[in-house]
């Protein structure tokens, strides 16, 4: 029987596994809608704006480690989801987009609602489709997911005009495989390069591994802990990598980089040899590049051959996908005791304590963060924004499970709470899901509550309120002369009145006291709440290695009196 090519995107989606859909219909998009209310099987989620559907997408793929898939309409619903395609690109998140496309002969005319959406994507995707026929649809839907999941997974676009969804009818064969000659994602590495990275660990003295998200995405978790126990070597996670080892092990050696601990960057500057797992080396874990790990030789392992040597160059680099690559490395990698080094990485936290929380009475951003890692046990799904309240998230919650940090690492998307926070709580119903945003990238998707209460999904919503768009005052107080222009939000809603507008609980928390009942009551409430800390306006994020210099020009903390030597205890 012949289908409508609307049809054929819903029998291939299925055929993909897909059992949710974010997205906003339009004009040519429509008889993809029409077939959609024929699939119950597809539950749609409605957004009320399409960088939601993207973002909520990516939440739910980096949540399952299923693709996540988006819908939008020709024109503005499509440039609406770029911001989150750019996002999921930097981060290798394996979403598919299906968009609509004026129809054919429309096409290159400039009919409303027309845009070049694969010219738009072109460098935001890890590939895209303009599919011109009813009878491409099945095969091309099968390739995006295909190229979307493996190797070093990313965004697939797939574009189709409305007459190819509509008018055309073909026959509905499901391939029974992909044939892309042009793409093929490495697994296992070649022996000589796991051989030299072994050769180097093994004569290391003081080696850090450098934990990246290619340890997630690979599902590496125990390999990686095998090799640091093993071999006995400090784990330091960059942002996307935290969570890929337990906050708590003893061999965790914190995040390094602009805002992550001291002693993480101090013990990478003092280490012989880097072990940079499915990590690529983003200029805010490197700083300057010609004064990153000095003294170390570096083991590169990365499933895209472009990473390697693309920032730094490595002394082993060895191409595959780490998993693999970690297999074959075990056998090799000689069982070590290192007090020494295992001590001197100890003396610099204690002589760094960078997660030491400030004894006062004002609420502070840092207690907050400890507080909601305390009373979800650090087993809850954190989705940040991007800002100040990011980095404190990073620093003070204590993961214990992977994949439960989410948030927009290198594109640095602010908004990302919200959305992809929906994502996330929809592909993991039995987890207890915080978004914690800024008042300033709260604002920027917050209509996306509405979607929450309609599709019932319970995120729990923690903002970190200081009235200002904190991380960009911090550079104008460092930076620019306490030049403040533009950073100070003089006019927020209430925030709590805003939640009873959705007809939704809000909690506004001034006080320290009331922080743990605030975060208890949320989550004893069923579906979504929104908490609004009001923390101390001119709070810094600290260390900071200002961007483009080293660890040498790290900004710490003053060290608090109760931490000095023969100081605070009288
Ligand atoms: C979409 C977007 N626009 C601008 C920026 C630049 N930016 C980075 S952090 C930041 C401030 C964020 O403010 P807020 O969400 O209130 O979080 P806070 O830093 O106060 O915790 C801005 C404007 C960005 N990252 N993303």
């Amino acid at each position: 029987m012949k289908l409508t090519g609307a049809e054929i995107v819903c029998e291939s989606l299925l055929r993909e596994g897909v059992d949710v859909v974010f997205g906003l219909p339009g004009g040519a998009i429509l008889p993809l809608y029409g077939a959609l209310s024929r699939y119950p099987q597809l539950r749609h989620i409605l957004v009320r704006h399409e960088q939601g559907a993207a973002m909520a997408a990516d939440g739910y793929a980096r949540a399952t480690g299923k693709v996540g898939v988006c819908v939008a309409t020709s024109g503005p619903g499509a440039t609406n989801l770029v911001t989150g395609i750019a996002s999921a690109q930097m981060d290798s998140i394996p979403i598919v987009a299906i968009t609509g496309q004026v129809p054919r002969p429309a096409i290159g005319r400039d009919a409303f609602q027309e845009c070049d959406v694969t010219g738009i994507t072109l460098p935001i995707t890890k590939h895209n489709y303009l599919v011109m026929s009813a009878a491409e649809i099945a095969p091309v839907i099968k390739e995006a997911f295909h190229i979307a999941r493996t190797g070093r997974p990313g965004p697939v676009l797939v574009d189709i005009p409305k007459d190819v969804l509509q008018a055309e009818r073909a026959e509905f064969v499901w391939p029974e495989s992909v044939n892309l000659p042009w793409y093929n994602p490495p697994q296992e590495a070649d022996r000589e390069q796991v051989a030299r990275a072994a050769r180097l660990i093994n004569q290391a003295q003081r080696p850090v591994i450098l934990a990246g998200h290619g340890i997630l995405i690979s599902h590496a978790y125990q390999e990686l802990r095998q090799l640091a126990e093993t071999a006995q070597i400090p784990v330091i996670t960059t942002l996307l990598g935290i969570s890929s080892f337990p906050t708590d092990h003893y061999l965790n050696a914190g995040m390094p980089g602009m805002h992550g601990m001291a002693y993480a960057s101090l013990a990478i500057d003092n280490a012989d040899l880097v072990i940079a797992l499915g990590m690529r080396f983003d200029d805010r874990v490197t700083g300057r590049l010609r004064d990153f790990a000095p003294n170390a030789k570096v083991v590169h392992v990365d499933i895209d051959p472009s990473e390697l040597g693309k920032n730094v160059k490595a002394n082993a680099p060895v191409l595959g996908d780490l998993k693999c690559v970690l297999r074959q490395l075990m056998p090799l990698v000689e069982r070590k005791v290192r007090v020494d080094w295992l001590r001197q990485v100890d003396t610099l936290r204690s002589e760094h304590p960078s997660l030491h929380i400030r004894d006062t009475e004002a609420l502070l951003p840092q207690f907050v963060m400890q507080q909601i890692s305390q009373l979800t046990d650090g087993k809850a799904i954190i989705v940040t924004g991007v800002g100040q309240h990011q980095m404190w998230a990073a620093q003070h919650y204590g993961f214990k499970d992977p994949n439960t940090l989410i948030t927009s690492g290198g594109l640095g998307a602010m908004g990302f709470e919200v959305p992809a926070a929906l994502g996330a709580k929809v592909g993991c119903p039995e987890r207890t899901v915080w978004s914690i945003a800024g008042d300033g990238g709260f604002q920027m998707t917050m209509c996306d509550l509405a979607t929450a209460v309609e599709n019932h999904i319970d995120v729990k919503f923690a903002i970190l309120n200081n009235g200002v768009l904190g991380m960009v005052r911090q550079w104008q107080e460092f930076f620019y002369n306490k030049d403040y222009c533009a950073t100070v939000y003089s006019a927020n809603p209430d925030f709590v009145k805003l939640a009873d507008a959705f007809g939704i609980p809000g909690i506004r928390v001034k006080e320290k006291v009331q922080v743990a009942a605030a975060i208890q009551q949320a989550m004893a409430t069923p579906g979504p709440v929104v908490v609004d800390f009001i923390i101390k306006q001119d709070e810094n994020v600290y260390p900071m290695i200002p961007a483009g210099e080293s660890v040498r020009e790290m900004m710490e903390e003053p060290m608090p009196a109760e931490l000095r030597p023969g100081e605070g205890i009288r």
